[in-house]
Order: C-alpha cells, then sequence, then structure tokens
C-alpha cells in the first residue's frame, strides 16, 4: 500500500498584491520549492499521485458559515481596493482574485487525501497545498488561512466513512485556533496543538491557546495545547511532548484516522516560529504517529516559511510516510526548563481525562504558565540582547540523504518455516569470520558439538555485520537458546564492532545483564518477575503485574520509558528479544517492534525461541514497516505498574533527562 501525493501548481497562482509585513512572508514558492525537492529527492516518482478537485459548497459548509461562505465567494470580482478592504476586517491574511479557487482546491485536497486512505488506495498521504487551513474560523479567514482544511477533511471523514475518533495533530508553530473552535465541545476529535505562546506575548494571543483550554462540556479533555514559551525549541522539546502526552493520549484514544496540520514553521530557521528544532525530527514525528489508527494518516500543509528549510521537511515527512526508516536523531538531550514546565502544566490540567496522565504530578498551588506574563516582561528586558541574536540567520546542516538498505528484512529461520513475502532468507552460506565464531562458541554454546546452533550463531554473526555495513535493515531469527543467541549479539556487537546497543527483553526468563557495565549496552527487560532494586544507569528491570500480558501498562511502559531512554541513548542497533514465556500479544508486539524502528535508523535485530513459528509473519510485517494492527480502547494500567513505573522514572530521571516530566521545584531560572 503506497502514499498519496496530492499537489496542483493551480494553488501557486495567487499572492500578495500590496504592501503588508504580516502577510509578505506567504509566498508561491512555499509550495514550488516543496515539490520540486520532492522530485529531486525522488520521492514524489514514489508516491501514488492523486488529483486535486474542488471542494464543494456542502463541503465547505461542514465548517464555515453560508455567509462568510457566500462573502468569499464574492471575492474573485472584486477590484484591488475592495479585496483591500475585505481583507481588513480579518487578521494577518490576505485576499485576491484567484484565492477563493485556491482555497477551494486546498479544501478538496485535503478531501481527496482522506478518500484516498479510507478506501483503501493507499495507506497514507499529504497535500500539499495554499492557503493554508488551520486559523480559519466559521465566519471569519485569518492568519493565511480561507478555509480550514483539516477541519473540513475530519467532519467529512466522520460523516462519511461513519468514523467514531479522528485525531488532528498540529505540529504548526502556531495555534490553530480555528481548529480549537470547530471541535471544543466535541468528544469525537481530539485536536493536539504546540505552539509559539510566550505567555500570551505570541500572534494570535490568544488566552484560550494555554494549557488549561482542554475542551468544554462533552469535550472536555479532547483539546490540549502545548504553549511554547521560549523560542528556540529543539529536537529534544518536541520529542518529550510526544513520549509524555501526545502519544499515550492518542493511544488511548485509539482514534480511527489521524490528520496533521502540517506545518513547517516550527522547524529551524524560520522567521515566525525561532525555533530549533532540525527537519529530520518530522521523520519521527510522522514515525510515532504511524502505528496509530491502522496507519492511516493523512498530512496537510499549514505554515512553514524558511524557503530551504520548509521543503527539508517536507521531504522528511513523505520519505517516512513512503516508509524509509528514519535517520538517527542527532544529539538528542532533555528537553528545556520552559518546556519541562508547559510539559509538567498540560500533564497536570489533563491527568483527570486521561487514566495514561492519572499519576501525573498535581501543579503547584499558583499557575505557573499565564499568570508569569509579568516576570516574563521582566525577563524579555533582560533578554534584549539575546532576542536580537535569534533573529539572525540560522544556519544548519542539510539532512544527509536517507539511504535506505537494499535488503529491508532478512530472517534466519529453521528448515520447514516459510520466508514471508517482501524478506529476505538469510541462510548459513553467509559465512561469518569461524575466528570470531568460534571464540563465541567456547563462551557461550554449552555443547560445542551443536552444529545447528553453531550454524545459526554464524549467520546472526554475519547479520549484525551485514547491518551494521547498513546492507540489511532489520533482521528476524528464530534460535534454539534466545539467552544465548542473545549473549553472542551482545557480545559481538557491543564489544567486537563497539557499537551502541539497547538491548528489549520481553519475558520472565532470567538475562545476564554484566555486559551492561561499560556502558555500550543498555537493557530493559519487561517482566513480571520482581527483581531488586537496581542502581545502574544501563541495565533497567521494568516489573509489570502481569508483565507483557496487559496492554495498557505496558504501553504505558513503552511509551513513557522505553522510548525517551532510547531516543536519549541513541543506539546504532537494537537488540529485541522475546523470551518463550513473553506473554505479549500480536497486536501489542508488533506495536512495540514499529516503535522502536525510530531508533538506530531502522536497525533492529529481533531474537525469538524456535518454537514461536507462529510469530514470525507478523514480526516480519513490523520489520517491514507495515502499520501495527489497533489495540483497541485502552482501559486504565493497573494501580500498581503506575506506581512501578513512576519509581522507576524517578530513579532514572537524574542519569536519562528525557525522561523528565515536571519541573524542578526550585532553580528556575524567572523566579525570583
Ligand atoms: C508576521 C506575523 C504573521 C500570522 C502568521 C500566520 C501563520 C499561519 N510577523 N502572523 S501558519
Ligand atoms: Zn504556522
Amino acid at each position: 500500500m503506497g502514499t498519496a501525493l496530492i499537489y496542483d501548481e493551480e494553488m501557486t497562482r495567487y499572492k500578495l498584491l500590496w504592501v503588508d509585513p504580516a502577510c509578505k512572508i506567504e509566498v508561491p514558492e512555499r509550495l514550488t520549492v516543496s515539490h520540486e525537492a520532492l522530485i529531486k529527492n525522488g520521492l514524489a516518482d514514489r508516491c501514488v499521485s492523486v488529483p486535486v478537485r474542488e471542494a464543494t459548497d456542502a463541503d465547505i459548509l461542514l465548517v464555515h458559515s453560508e455567509e462568510y461562505l457566500e462573502a468569499v465567494k464574492k471575492t474573485p470580482y472584486m477590484t484591488l481596493e475592495d479585496l483591500k478592504e475585505f481583507t481588513l476586517q480579518y487578521g494577518d491574511v490576505y485576499f485576491h482574485p484567484n484565492i477563493y479557487h485556491c482555497a477551494k482546491l486546498a479544501a478538496g485536497a485535503a478531501l481527496q487525501l482522506v478518500d484516498s486512505v479510507m478506501t483503501g488506495k493507499v495507506r497514507n498521504g499529504m497535500a500539499l497545498v495554499r492557503p493554508p487551513g488551520h486559523h480559519s474560523m466559521s465566519s471569519a479567514a485569518n492568519g493565511f488561512c480561507v478555509f480550514n482544511n483539516v477541519a473540513i477533511a475530519a467532519q467529512y471523514a466522520k460523516q462519511k466513512y461513519g468514523l467514531k475518533r479522528v485525531l488532528i495533530v498540529d505540529w504548526d508553530v502556531h495555534h490553530g485556533q480555528g481548529v480549537q473552535y470547530c471541535f471544543e465541545d466535541d468528544p469525537s476529535v481530539l485536536y493536539f496543538s504546540w505552539h509559539r505562546y510566550e505567555h500570551q506575548k505570541f500572534w494570535p494571543q490568544l488566552r484560550e491557546s494555554d494549557y488549561d483550554s482542554v475542551g468544554k462540556e462533552k469535550g472536555a479533555g479532547f483539546n490540549i495545547n502545548v504553549p511554547w514559551n521560549k523560542v528556540g525549541m529543539k529536537n529534544s522539546d518536541y520529542l518529550s511532548v510526544f513520549c509524555h502526552v501526545l502519544l499515550p493520549v492518542a493511544y488511548e484514544f485509539c482514534p480511527d484516522l489521524v490528520l496533521v496540520c502540517a506545518g513547517f514553521d516550527s522547524a529551524i530557521g524560520d522567521p515566525e516560529g525561532e525555533m530549533c528544532a532540525s527537519p529530520d525530527i518530522f521523520a519521527h514525528l510522522t514515525h510515532l504517529l504511524m502505528n496509530l489508527a491502522g496507519g492511516k494518516l493523512c498530512a496537510v500543509l499549514e505554515g512553514g516559511y524558511n524557503l530551504t528549510s520548509l521543503p527539508q521537511s517536507v521531504c522528511q515527512t513523505v520519505q517516512t510516510l513512503l516508509g524509509d526508516p528514519a535517520p538517527r536523531p542527532a544529539n538528542l538531550d532533555g528537553p528545556c526548563e520552559s518546556a519541562l514546565e508547559s510539559l509538567h502544566c498540560v500533564r497536570s490540567a489533563h491527568r483527570q481525562y486521561w487514566s495514561c496522565l492519572k499519576h501525573a504530578a498535581k501543579l503547584p498551588t499558583f499557575e505557573i504558565s499565564t499568570k508569569r506574563v509579568k516576570l516574563a516582561e521582566e525577563e524579555e528586558r533582560l533578554e534584549k540582547g539575546d532576542e536580537e541574536k535569534s533573529q539572525e540567520e540560522q544556519v544548519w546542516p542539510e539532512p544527509p540523504k536517507r539511504v535506505t538498505p537494499p535488503i529491508r528484512a532478512a530472517l534466519v529461520l529453521p528448515n520447514g518455516v516459510a520466508c514471508p513475502d517482501g524478506c529476505e532468507s538469510f541462510g548459513a552460506s553467509e559465512d561469518a569470520d569461524p575466528v570470531i565464531v568460534n571464540k563465541l562458541r567456547e563462551n557461550f554454546v554449552k555443547d560445542a558439538d551443536d552444529c545447528h546452533a553453531l550454524t545459526t550463531l554464524s549467520s546472526l554473526i554475519s547479520l549484525v555485520e551485514k547491518m551494521e555495513k547498513n546492507e540489511i535493515c532489520s533482521g528476524l531469527a528464530l534460535v534454539c537458546d534466545v539467552s544465548m543467541a542473545m549473549m553472542c549479539v551482545v557480545q559481538h556487537a557491543a564489544t567486537a564492532l563497539s557499537k551502541r546497543l539497547l538491548v528489549v527483553c520481553v519475558g520472565d526468563t532470567a538475562v545476564p545483564s554484566d555486559d551492561t557495565e561499560n556502558g555500550k549496552t543498555v537493557l530493559v527487560q519487561f517482566s513480571s518477575k520482581e527483581s531488586e532494586e537496581q542502581k545502574c544507569k544501563y541495565y533497567i528491570p521494568v516489573c509489570l503485574k502481569k508483565g507483557c500480558s496487559d496492554a495498557s501498562g505496558f504501553l504505558q511502559a513503552v511509551l513513557g520509558l522505553l522510548l525517551p531512554l532510547g531516543y536519549e541513548y541513541d543506539p546504532s542497533l537494537v537488540l529485541l528479544v522475546r523470551m518463550p514465556d513473553s506473554g505479549v500479544c500480536d497486536s501489542v508486539w508488533q506495536q512495540l517492534t514499529g516503535l522502536l524502528q525510530g531508533l538506530a535508523q531502522g536497525h533492529t535485530l529481533v531474537l525469538m525461541q524456535e518454537g514461536e513459528k507462529e510469530r514470525v509473519a507478523p514480526t516480519a510485517s513490523a520489520l517491514l514497516g507495515d502499520a501495527a494492527p489497533s489495540l483497541g480502547q485502552l482501559h486504565s494500567p493497573l494501580p500498581e505498574d503506575v506506581e512501578v513505573l513512576e519509581r522507576l522514572r524517578h530513579r532514572l530521571q537524574g542519569d536519562w533527562k528525557l525522561l523528565q516530566t515536571t519541573a524542578p521545584e526550585t532553580g528556575r531560572g524567572d523566579e525570583h
């Protein structure tokens, strides 16, 4: 199943016709440079090209008022003077004789995308459109937006396909207040937005963009605002909010469809956002959403005003939608203090609505965010120097070309187990260096004459080496002794090849943890077996009451603990070990396997016990990048598990900054 790309040159045929500093950044080239970059990188050719259409009156009326539609309809016939005057009634937007036509195409493009995905023509897709949509309201144009493309698409998807739940992720750097207003009291649409806010001093300067606007009436809890109160937010800040807010809530919500308000003014170099996240972060944001809703994801362009960073970000997004593994995220640390404060506020504001946040820390008795406007103003005066610096041109390296290994998944299987379509059978013929194999055999293989074990061992070693050389992306091996195979791979990869290894063990079987001492290996084990409190930063036993058989608790551990830790550690290889007693069901296992492929450029090696032949197909499918099946709406995790996870997070957050979810009580820079 492919990826749709929707684009039409017609949407470049309107522009600002008078002088307006607020609007001069919204130019036709935004679309042409993005589309050209997709062509240049060979991505456009790999997509299914879907034509645009005009949204009908009925489509537009799903969100907008008749009066507003009728007013916009007149704009193609207006004189320049009339257009200017018409424009004046709205904020930060301009009209042009051809914008009504383009706005119908932009909304229509979003609907074509929804149709393509919902009818199964493609798995996912992106629409490159102008004008953007997320600021436009029922009866008002705003912020370069005429019709609310994504809001219309959500209503349309619900109506035409009977969807019960739609998730809208707005990663544009501005608050899509138009989308918020549209769905504020509607629990069937979960709207998530992060946005530059600066304690309400940044456009559109709305009180209701703060973290405490959580939705109204039946829709309470279904509107999530993450205000950025400082500029310069980085990859770590974005990932932290995904791991600790958006993803847990999104999995609990269990959408039938994911729509993305894909604005790229949240990337480095953008004159509006002034953020510092690199374009390749969008590969990760996209990847992390791709296992929701069975992979049904529609990205619709919103903002993005730096003509260098915009096309780079668009390419990262589309290449990920196409299924190519994400690049390794560069130098992640923890979130900055201001981001941590926002995270703390959002989690606390939503703890009563989402069971995954039930345990989130409450806010201190005073409200942190909005009421600090005064303090923030003071700060600003102090930081004037800094501010001037941030206006300077940013420079950043162009994301390197993402090369996908020729073999996506190689399988080491015993005789008689069929190799699933799309995978490469990896046999004993690929001989590894006999010296290495012999040494491993002496150390680990109990029965030195077990020639079957030896063959598997040499296949494993050469598989790891081919992954290292990027000839193979991921691997799966059925072995007769997972613990032994695990020790061999750890020994070879971490010690001999000196790779950074993240080992994820699922199941109760005891695993040797001595290899974690040198810091070249991080070992996380999910089990139901109580183990003594560990002090080590590199060996992390996660003990859940029902082990991995409880989807809710397990997912909470994966999203809130394993992922952030994995991202911060940034391994070059992930070793995923499934113990014979793991108790994990297929859909959870596939979600885990899928999510882990955001790390190490998708280099995941899965080890499973020989008997688990039935697990080969679902695992291989996840390694090939197929969307994992949805987990269904999750119930509350067990209180014991929540407590265990919180304790662990607490113990580890000093060493792993991406595990932090609360602002420190003291030592805030602006608290004096
Ligand atoms: C320019 C102010 C522009 C409107 C921004 C709309 C972005 C839509 N200094 N404000 S994504
Ligand atoms: Zn924007």
